[in-house]
Parts: C-alpha cells; sequence; structure tokens
C-alpha cells in the first residue's frame, strides 16, 4: 500500500495511512502526509470493476467537466497524478490504486439527523444531474454492465438460487417469493425506456447519503463523491437510490425490522432539495416515474444483497454471518412500506413537479 502511495503526487510524504468510511465496495484509507496535507488512497475493487481504466477515464471526464462549473475545489472531487502523469496506478501483484484530494472540513453522514440535511443531499444530487445534463453520456463507458436492468438482477437471483452454492437458498425462501410475486412490476421502467418514454442521461447510480459530503459547519451541500458507476442512467434511479437510503427509518443492516420504514416527511425534504435543482430539466415521465425508482431501486438493491448471500459474500463487504440477508430484509420491508405509502409518495411529486 505504502509503496502505491509513493507513486502519487503528494505534497509531503505519507506519514499514516488508516482505514476510513464505510463504503461496501473499494478499501479506503485516509492518508496524511508529514506536512499534514490529507488525502483519499483508494484500493479499487477489481472484482467489480473489470474495466479500471474505462473507470478512470470516466471519473478523470466527469471530474474535469464539473470542475469547470465550480472552481472550489471542496466542491469537485479532484483526482491527485501520478508522478508519471497517470490518473491511477498499478502496485507488483496487480491491484489498481488512486488517490483523491480530501474534502476537508465535511460530514459523511450515515443517516440524516433531519429533514434539512436530506433535502441537501437531494439539492446535492439534483445539482450533479443537472450540471452534466450537457454531458454526452453515449461517450461514457459503462462501468458495470445492467448495473441497474432490475429484470436483469431477477435472473441473477435465480442463477445464484439454482446454484445455492452455500446451501442458504431453504432460509430464505420468504424472501425469494417476495421478489418473485414482483417480478412483472420490476420491469416497468425498462418498458418505458423501450418504448422511448423515458431518455438516459448522465447518472450517478449510487446516490447514498454516505456519497455526498456536506460542510461541516453550515451543513450546505459539498460535493458528491463515489464516482465509479456515472453512467447513462434515469433520473428516476439516482432519486430512487437515495429515498432507500435516507428516507428509510433505520440503518441499512438494522436486525430488528420493526424499527424500519419509510419516513415520509424525509421522503418529501429529498424529493423538495431534487427537485428543485434538476426538476426544471426533467420530462412529464421523467417525474411521474420518481416513484416507481425508489419502489425498484429499494427491491433491487434487496435482490442484490439476496443474491449475494445466497453466492457466498463475494460482492459487498460482509462483518457479519448473515449481513447480506439482513440488508436484504430491511431492503424489502421497505419495498412493503412503499407499496403501503403509495398514494403519499406520488401526491408528494405531484404537488412538487413544475410541470
Ligand atoms: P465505496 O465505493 O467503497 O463506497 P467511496 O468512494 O464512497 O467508496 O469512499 C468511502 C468513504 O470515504 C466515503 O463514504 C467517505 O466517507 C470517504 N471519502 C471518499 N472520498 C472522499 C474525499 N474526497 N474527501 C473526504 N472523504 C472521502
Ligand atoms: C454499494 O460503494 P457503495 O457502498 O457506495 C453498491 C451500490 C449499492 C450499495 C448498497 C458499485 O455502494 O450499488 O446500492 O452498496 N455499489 C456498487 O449499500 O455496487
Ligand atoms: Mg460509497
Amino acid at each position: 500500500m505504502l509503496e502505491a502511495a509513493h507513486r502519487f503526487w503528494l505534497q509531503g510524504k505519507p506519514e499514516s495511512i488508516k482505514p476510513y468510511g464505510e463504503g461496501h465496495i473499494n478499501q479506503t484509507f485516509l492518508m496524511i502526509t508529514d506536512v499534514g496535507v490529507w488525502y483519499i488512497l483508494q484500493k479499487i475493487n477489481a472484482r467489480v470493476f473489470l474495466d479500471i481504466p474505462a473507470l478512470m477515464q470516466n471519473i478523470d471526464r466527469v471530474t474535469r467537466h464539473l470542475a469547470r462549473e465550480n472552481s472550489d475545489p471542496r466542491r469537485v472531487l479532484t483526482l491527485v497524478p501520478t508522478t508519471d502523469g497517470q490518473d491511477y496506478c498499478v502496485d507488483p501483484a496487480g491491484e489498481s490504486w488512486r488517490v483523491y484530494v480530501f474534502v476537508r472540513d465535511s460530514l459523511c453522514l450515515q443517516a440524516p439527523e433531519d429533514t434539512t440535511d436530506f433535502f441537501r443531499s437531494g439539492q446535492a444530487f439534483g445539482r450533479f444531474q443537472r450540471q452534466l445534463a450537457d454531458f454526452p453520456a453515449g461517450s461514457l463507458h459503462e462501468t458495470i454492465r445492467n448495473f441497474h436492468n432490475t429484470p436483469e438482477r431477477f435472473r441473477q437471483l435465480e442463477a445464484a438460487a439454482r446454484y445455492d452454492t452455500k446451501g442458504r437458498l431453504a432460509r430464505v425462501k420468504e424472501e425469494m417469493d417476495f421478489a418473485l410475486a414482483r417480478v412483472e412490476r420490476a420491469g416497468r421502467l425498462q418498458r418505458l425506456v423501450k418504448e422511448g418514454r423515458l431518455v438516459t442521461r448522465v447518472t450517478h447510480n449510487d446516490t447514498k447519503l454516505n456519497n455526498v459530503l456536506l460542510d461541516a459547519l453550515t451543513r450546505e451541500p459539498l460535493c458528491v463523491i463515489d464516482l465509479d458507476t456515472v453512467m447513462p442512467g434515469l433520473a428516476a434511479h439516482d432519486f430512487g437510490d437515495s429515498i432507500r437510503f435516507g428516507a428509510s427509518t433505520a440503518a441499512e443492516d438494522e436486525t430488528d425490522l420493526d424499527r424500519v420504514s419509510l419516513s415520509i416527511p424525509m421522503f418529501k425534504a429529498y424529493a423538495q432539495g431534487f427537485l428543485a435543482e434538476c426538476g426544471d430539466s426533467l420530462t412529464q415521465d421523467e417525474l411521474r416515474s420518481l416513484s416507481e425508482g425508489a419502489w425498484a431501486m429499494t427491491l433491487e438493491c434487496g435482490m442484490r444483497f439476496l443474491t449475494d448471500y445466497l453466492s457466498g459474500d463475494s460482492y459487498y463487504r460482509v462483518h457479519r454471518e448473515h449481513h447480506n440477508l439482513d440488508r436484504c430484509r430491511t431492503q424489502f420491508k421497505l419495498v412493503r412500506e412503499m407499496e403501503e405509502k403509495w398514494d403519499r409518495m406520488e401526491g408528494i411529486i405531484e404537488k412538487l413537479s413544475p410541470l
């Protein structure tokens, strides 16, 4: 790790490197140099990202585009080059590493403390989408194929259940039935794309609250991070993934499902922030698809956790034996909540829609 760190153009020499953050995919470290400058050092997950040069090219292009609109370095994620001018390096073991400027005096929340925090997260992701509206979406690489293709995620779940490599299928019958009962509806957004009613744009595709940094003092939105999955996608997916994580009343891996529900005030706050920033640029069909996006992203995420559970926890980092199953269960509980609170969700979007 230290060897990789030395390959970057740093102010000072790396003095301490410690694991940092709560992401499920990459290995992230806080690196502090002997002159007191902070960096994020990351080992990119090569099992998840099969074409790292393409992924880094996307990030380089997108961050440069955003930097043209924001001169403040705390407002755009900034890659630190290697001493030979590359944006990442490969160590002797074949692992890929990159370094970002650390956004100082920022907050990365695992749950919103109040509706204002979540409103601001909505502003950050809405602004991100607006600022990339003139970026040619088709020129970005697809870093994970079929990432938010929900019907394809069903096929992956069914395959994992068929192989049942860990002998876990017997204990997830209820969860399998829950997912399979929703196959038809889960294809709705993809059908609208096929019919030409929904457009693809440059989207983030992983809009969890902990992928946005707020100013530690003012709590204003600063910077959207974790750009590995920026690629063409649907506005509904970006809206929806934020809701499934931040509008839940409990953590993603809560084991007491009585504590998990959908907070309507949080839903409303996020929608307000998001639509205030990018609502004008969305079509009527896109606005109407936002609640569906929340439902679909939550179901899809639950199915992805279940698939990983059945396949032996090889995708998401886990910290206990049935961690992925616990995560799946919170998502399915939220799906049920959304089905029950559907009219209220739709009513909020309708009221806030600029059209
Ligand atoms: P993962 O793909 O594993 O989620 P992230 O890129 O989201 O990785 O990084 C993990 C965590 O590291 C974030 O949730 C955040 O706490 C922190 N982080 C990442 N980049 C920065 C940055 N530039 N400045 C400050 N903190 C950061
Ligand atoms: C992963 O990387 P992280 O922790 O921000 C995952 C998302 C899931 C999320 C569930 C590349 O996000 O798609 O929704 O976990 N990222 C990838 O918490 O698969
Ligand atoms: Mg992350």
